[in-house]
């Protein structure tokens, strides 16, 4: 504890020194004349900006690995879907296969309707 409080001393020391060797003794270079070294308020300007860079970059890291993750859900739903069929191809089920995506879609396949005159309009339609 002891030690802790000799080393806070000996810092605050420091800075008060360097300080006033900077503000009134003009010791290091200091440009504003606010009694901080330009030296050291370049490094901590840098430092800053390293820590935004940083901040951000994790940031995207971060939104990127929950979109991944989401993926992952969706696919372990999908996965425990499919594990279903599996139950029911063991209980001799017929299969299903996947579920149409359209709704409403024609169950003939392919084959157009000519008997009643024209057939589809989409040649006789005006668009
Ligand atoms: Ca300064």
């Amino acid at each position: 504890m002891n030690t802790i409080l000799i080393i806070v001393l000996v810092l605050a020391l420091l800075g008060g020194a360097v300080y006033v060797g900077t503000k009134f003794f003009g010791l290091t270079k200091d440009e504003d004349n606010d009694g901080i070294p330009d030296v050291v308020e370049d490094k901590v300007a840098a430092a800053k900006s390293a820590v935004k860079k940083t901040t951000k970059e994790v940031k995207r890291r971060a939104k990127r690995v929950k979109e991944e993750a989401g993926d992952v859900v969706d696919a372990v739903k999908d996965a425990a879907n499919q594990a279903g069929d599996i139950v029911d191809a063991v209980k001799g089920n017929p299969r299903k296969g996947r579920r149409p995506s359209r709704k409403g879609a024609p169950k003939s396949k392919g084959t157009v309707n000519r008997s009643q005159g024209g057939g589809s309009d989409y040649y006789t339609k005006k668009r």
